[in-house]
């Protein structure tokens, strides 16, 4: 979608979460959201922004979500800063909700906070959106070679994106990131929204493979505590939107 969002807004968020990593000294989380290798980071809750508060429930992203997924109610479930150095490594092949501990279908707001060329853009096997989990589950690149070829065509990538434009995707498609050819650093946002009503699940069925299970485990965790598996994603931090 684009220019859905403020740009001056986004370029404060750029600025202030990019001091808040280098302030924290983290390191890298070779499990961060969806794959991000080399160098992503995961933001927690503990440094959950203000302004990517806003963000998150801003009404033009709110109600972009509701439009593609065709839901009444949201609840923003979770944020990371997606980081990709000049020359860094692709994201590779996978499906969102295989990393997200929760029972119901995801959709994920891809916001560049970086100008994105072409060939640096996601690209989605699309037809694997609408299988059923268990008959899009590959593990092993024959696997998933041979599920793309059966099920996955045509493959697209998406066009070149400026900050301001946004991209939704469903938590089950098949999808990748590729590797940052540029000479500068891309910095994005990856949002996951889920219907409210949504139940934590740490062994989600048709996504319960070990490919995000440390992610599913750490999300579920720190957002939420130890005793909230089955529990409703609720909470401040996750408001009905
Ligand atoms: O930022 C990337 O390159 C990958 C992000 C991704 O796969 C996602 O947001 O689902």
């Amino acid at each position: 979608m684009p220019q859905l969002l403020n740009r001056e807004h986004l370029a404060a968020i750029k600025l202030k979460l990019l001091r808040r990593n280098s302030a924290n000294e983290q390191g890298s989380d070779h499990e961060a959201l969806l794959g991000i290798q080399a160098d992503g980071q995961h933001l927690s809750a503990s440094r959950f922004d203000d302004d990517v508060f806003d963000l998150l429930t801003n009404s033009s992203l709110v109600d972009a979500v509701k439009r593609v997924s065709g839901l009444d109610a949201i609840r923003p479930f979770q944020f990371d800063l997606l980081t990709k150095a000049p020359g860094g490594a692709g994201t590779p092949w996978h499906r969102d909700r295989d990393f997200l501990p929760i029972d119901s279908q995801s959709y994920t707001c891809w916001i560049p906070l970086d100008p994105v060329p072409d060939q640096c853009t996601l690209v989605y096997a699309e037809g694997t959106a609408k299988l059923p989990p268990e008959q899009s589950y590959a593990v092993g690149p024959n696997a998933l070679q041979q599920l793309l070829e059966r099920h996955g065509k045509p493959i697209r990538a998406l066009p070149e994106m400026l900050p301001g434009d946004v991209d939704i995707h469903q938590g089950q498609v098949w999808h990748y990131g590729p590797a940052n050819t540029t000479r500068n650093w891309r910095q994005a946002l990856g949002v996951a929204f889920v219907e409210d009503g949504t139940r934590l699940c740490m062994h989600p069925q048709g996504f319960s493979g070990p490919a995000g299970a440390q992610m599913r485990t750490k999300t579920l965790l720190t957002l939420f505590g130890k005793q909230a598996e089955g529990q409703f994603v609720t909470g401040p931090r996750h408001p009905r939107l």
